[in-house]
């Protein structure tokens, strides 16, 4: 089995301990870092989720893994974050209001942070309110919103419009994704960026701050 497989099995086992364990023995084998977070934790989540999906695992085995692609993801950050990179702007990050699910906006912020950018990381469940006034009390130059539910992605247009309404919409912009997330959607609630991934998330942000 190669590594990747041996990762995602224990992503998919929720085993905190047999992650750490793998990653870092890829990590030692200077084994791309990209490769072990793409082949093997998101790998394993992909499955997690199908299953659950599928009703095959609930919520306590989803956690489990879910604790354990941290786990593995925190090991990995030095590698896939650039050391001395001067912050050239700043982000509010955070998933919406009523969303618990962090992992992809957890990833976002690694990515922009490794772009040098500085990132104030709201958590999970985050109120409109909380995004405008860290932009503003910040200096922000980007607020960037995670979502994963159907039912939670219309929080985004009420942020769009506290940002108007506060004032600092034009001082601003405003990245969204996430799973249910689309371009059209992007367009349709006067967004400024939409992204698929954490990757290409940080690419445009830096290129957004001028980086
Ligand atoms: Co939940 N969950 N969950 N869950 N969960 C999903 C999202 C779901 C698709 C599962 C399914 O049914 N197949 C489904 C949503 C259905 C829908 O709305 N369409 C679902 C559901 C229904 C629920 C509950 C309602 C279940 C229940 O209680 N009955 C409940 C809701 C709780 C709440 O939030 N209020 C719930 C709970 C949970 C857990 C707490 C158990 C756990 C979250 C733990 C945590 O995050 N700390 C969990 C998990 C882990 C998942 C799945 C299995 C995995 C999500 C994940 O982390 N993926 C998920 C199924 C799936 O997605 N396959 C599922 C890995 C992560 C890296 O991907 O976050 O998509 P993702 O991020 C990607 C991109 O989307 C993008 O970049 C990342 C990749 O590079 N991206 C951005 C993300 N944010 C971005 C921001 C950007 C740009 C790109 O710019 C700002």
């Amino acid at each position: 089995m190669s590594v990747f497989a041996e990762i995602s099995e224990q992503i998919q086992n929720g085993k905190v301990k047999g992650v750490k364990e793998l990653v870092q023995k890829a990590i030692d084998e200077k084994v791309n870092a990209k490769d072990i977070l793409e082949k093997g934790l998101l790998a394993g989540m992909d499955v997690i989720g199908e299953k659950f999906r599928k009703n095959e695992v609930f919520v306590p085995q989803v956690l489990l893994a879910a604790r354990a692609m941290n786990a593995g993801t925190a090991l990995l950050k030095p590698l896939l974050t650039q050391a001395g990179v001067k912050a050239s702007g700043k982000v509010a990050i955070g998933t919406v209001k009523g969303d618990l699910h962090d992992i992809g906006k957890n990833l976002v912020k690694l990515m922009m942070e490794g772009k040098g950018l500085e990132v104030f990381d709201l958590g999970a469940n985050v109120d409109p309110e909380k995004y405008i006034e860290t932009a503003k009390n910040e200096n922000c130059n980007i607020i960037a919103m995670s979502a994963l539910l159907t039912t939670t992605m219309s929080v985004m247009p009420e942020v769009v419009e506290a940002a108007k309404k506060a004032g600092i919409r034009d001082k601003v912009k405003i990245m969204i994704g996430g799973a249910p997330i689309t371009q059209t959607y992007c367009d349709q609630i006067g967004a400024d960026y939409f992204t698929p991934d954490a990757a290409s998330a940080a690419d445009l942000a830096a290129k957004v701050c001028g980086a």
